[in-house]
């Protein structure tokens, strides 16, 4: 009967495919204090998989503070300690109340079956261990593991691609702009000042007109290096647009904010940029526009708008120059 109730109590994932993900690798910790049980399971799975065996709770429990499991297997019939306490400590635990668990309850012992599904045990064996059945059940969960894993790490990436510009890594321009307002909303509180840095690269197109599209990326990815080793952790470098970018600076006066735009503007002309490809060498420079909240009435479309007008000063006196 009970293993016809089997295993819909675990949470299905709507809608995926559980399609080529690895069950045969993992790490197993296996709760039993009866060495021979414990053996016939190691036995019944793929040696790929690494079974640890513990035979009382205090020792399963330090193990799982210190490694990581994929799946934990837990007898309900050990006479060492109670396990559906361990199980329900395994699920209040921050590091493993992901982690499946598999329980092993003795045939017609539905009382503490329907306990384990309470606490949120995955699924169930019954004795005795089909050999079988236990390797079927360890690859569900595992598949399950790791499916989940990669649904998180999509998840990870998409939100980080949705923040970043593709080509240099930077934020892209409407995180900054978020960023900004955020930045200027609190400022208000603390009464101290916001800056901003807008750098638009020197005739730029002339580089990709005579070197090719390519040599012009390659540009673009090199001044972001040089924009991020030379700001500090709290300030954020954007690619505003093309070839424009962009540094907020929280809490920063506008004469300290020039100053590092003086640092990098000579950092940028100083040093000629190396190319693998193309010409070898180019020497690029920058225009720097800076601008500061002031107090009322500050917005980031007003920051930035201030911070433009003073580069189209730079642009307009000569370039390779810095206007607060
Ligand atoms: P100025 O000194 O006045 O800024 O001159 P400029 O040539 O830099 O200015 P302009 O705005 O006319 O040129 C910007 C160029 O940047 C034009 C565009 O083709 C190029 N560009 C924009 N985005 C990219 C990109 O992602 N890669 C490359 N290689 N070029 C880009
Ligand atoms: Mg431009
Ligand atoms: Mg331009
Ligand atoms: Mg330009």
């Amino acid at each position: 009967r009970m293993r016809e109730a089997t295993s819909q109590q675990m949470g299905v994932v709507a809608g995926a495919k559980l399609t080529d993900v690895d069950t045969d690798s993992g790490r197993l910790l296996i709760v039993e204090d009866r060495s021979r049980s414990a053996d016939r399971m190691v036995e019944a799975l793929p040696s790929t998989l690494e079974c640890v065996i513990e035979a009382e709770s205090q020792a399963a429990l330090a193990r799982l503070k210190e490694e990581e499991f994929d799946i934990i297997v837990v007898s309900m019939s050990l006479e060492a300690y109670d396990g559906m306490r361990l199980c329900s400590h395994i699920r209040s635990q921050e590091q493993t109340r992901q982690t499946p668990i598999l329980i092993i309850v003795e045939d017609g012992d539905t009382e503490r079956l329907v306990r384990g599904l309470d606490i949120g045990v995955n699924d169930y064996l019954v004795r005795p261990i089909d050999p079988n059945e236990l390797l079927a059940r360890v690859r569900t969960q595992l598949r399950r593991r790791r499916y989940a894993e990669r649904l998180r790490s999509n998840v990870k990436l998409s939100i980080e691609m949705a923040v970043t510009d593709a080509l240099t890594g930077l934020y892209n321009r409407r995180y900054m702009t978020g960023h900004l307002s955020t930045l200027i909303q609190r400022a208000q509180g603390t009464g101290k000042p916001v800056s901003l840095l807008i750098m638009d690269i020197d005739h730029f197109k002339p580089i990709n007109d005579t070197h090719g599209h390519q040599v012009g990326d390659v540009v673009l990815q090199e001044f972001s290096r040089r924009i991020s080793a030379n700001i500090r952790g709290v300030d954020m470098a954007a690619r505003y647009g093309g070839e424009e970018f962009v540094v907020v600076m929280p809490d920063t006066e506008p004469a300290f904010a020039s100053m590092v735009a003086e640092r990098l503007r000579a950092e940028v002309a100083g040093r000629p940029f190396r190319l693998e490809t193309g010409p070898g060498s180019l020497t690029v420079t920058v225009s720097i526009g800076v601008a500061a909240t002031s107090g009322v009435g500050d917005t980031a479309d007003r920051l930035l708008k201030r911070a433009d007008d003073a580069l189209y000063h730079a642009k307009h006196t000569g370039r390779n120059r810095v206007v607060l």
